[in-house]
């Protein structure tokens, strides 16, 4: 199991400020596969190719069927070890703020309180012509591309595809979060889509102590002041468990 450097302990116990980054390798462990890599989700379609508003254009039924299907596995599993550890982190700072690409809703469910999902949420749905909100109940049942009652036009989930602007309130929350940050966790991604990815740079010019924490070696982690290499489910309760614990009694 990863040790505890002496730095890190010491700067998680002067730490008032945390932001955890997150990406798909968080929710590996609960069963949601992720994007990229052998194991990766977009094995048969690359994620640009089917996740842009083009493709949802021209072949609605491909790309409901493919979010039916994720929506389907998300309701049915559960945050774990590594969501709950994050959660339970908030005993020990001032302020940690979660920031997510994922759009799964598991660090919520899992108890953290501040959450920024960059990238949405697919429990959430809204017609494109008019925008009327929709929630999964309600079109759960369709097995062709479910359509707006109020005007006919296409129902799409409520998550972020290529070419779109992320969310302005959120973007802005986790960039001023990040100039805030005393250590900053960068944890299961493959930091390659922008401008999430540039969030552990923005806290790194702010003087943050960056950690990554992956199963290999991701493009930023030449970058990071220290590299956790391993399981998220497994690294983050031995963190909690014993760097924590090993701050507290430098307190
Ligand atoms: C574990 C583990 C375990 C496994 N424990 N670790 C050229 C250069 C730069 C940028 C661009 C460019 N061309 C276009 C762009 C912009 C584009 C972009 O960044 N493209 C790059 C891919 C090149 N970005 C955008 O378009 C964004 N918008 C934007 O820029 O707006 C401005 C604009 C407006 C108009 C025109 C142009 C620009 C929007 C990006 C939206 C991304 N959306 C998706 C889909 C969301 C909905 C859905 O889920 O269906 O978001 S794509 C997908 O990738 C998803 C993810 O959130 C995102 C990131 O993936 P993530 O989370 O990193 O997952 P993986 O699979 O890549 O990595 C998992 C990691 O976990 C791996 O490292 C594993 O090793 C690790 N792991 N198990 C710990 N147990
Ligand atoms: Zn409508």
């Amino acid at each position: 199991m990863t040790q505890c450097s002496t730095r890190l302990i010491s700067k998680l116990k002067d730490a008032q400020s945390v932001v955890v980054f997150t990406g798909a390798g968080i929710s590996a462990e609960s069963g949601v596969p992720t994007f990229r890599g052998n194991d990766g989700l977009w094995t048969k379609f690359k994620p640009e190719e089917l996740a842009n508003v083009d493709a949802f254009i021209r072949n609605p039924e491909l790309v409901w069927e493919w979010y039916k299907h994720r929506k389907q596995i998300i309701a049915s599993i559960q945050p774990n070890a590594g969501h709950y550890a994050l959660a339970r982190m908030e005993q020990f700072h001032k302020h940690v703020t979660v920031i997510t690409q994922n759009i799964d809703n598991l660090h919520r469910r899992a108890g953290s309180t501040t959450v920024h999902e960059l990238h949405g949420n697919i429990e959430h749905n809204y017609c494109i012509d008019c925008g009327k909100y929709f929630d999964d109940q309600e079109i759960m049942n369709h097995d062709r591309a479910p359509r707006c009652s109020a005007c006919n036009g296409l129902i799409r989930p409520d998550v972020v595809w290529f070419g779109e602007l992320l969310p302005v309130e959120e973007w802005n929350e986790s960039v001023t979060a990040a100039e805030r940050a005393e250590v900053f966790f960068s944890i299961g991604t493959s930091a390659v889509v922008y401008p999430a990815a540039s969030l552990p740079m923005i806290a790194r010019r702010a003087g943050a102590y960056i950690v990554e924490i992956n199963i290999e070696p991701t493009e930023f982690s030449s970058r990071a002041d220290e590299v956790l290499l391993g399981k998220s489910g497994e690294i983050l309760p031995h963190l909690l468990e014993v760097c924590y614990q090993s701050a507290l009694k430098h307190i």
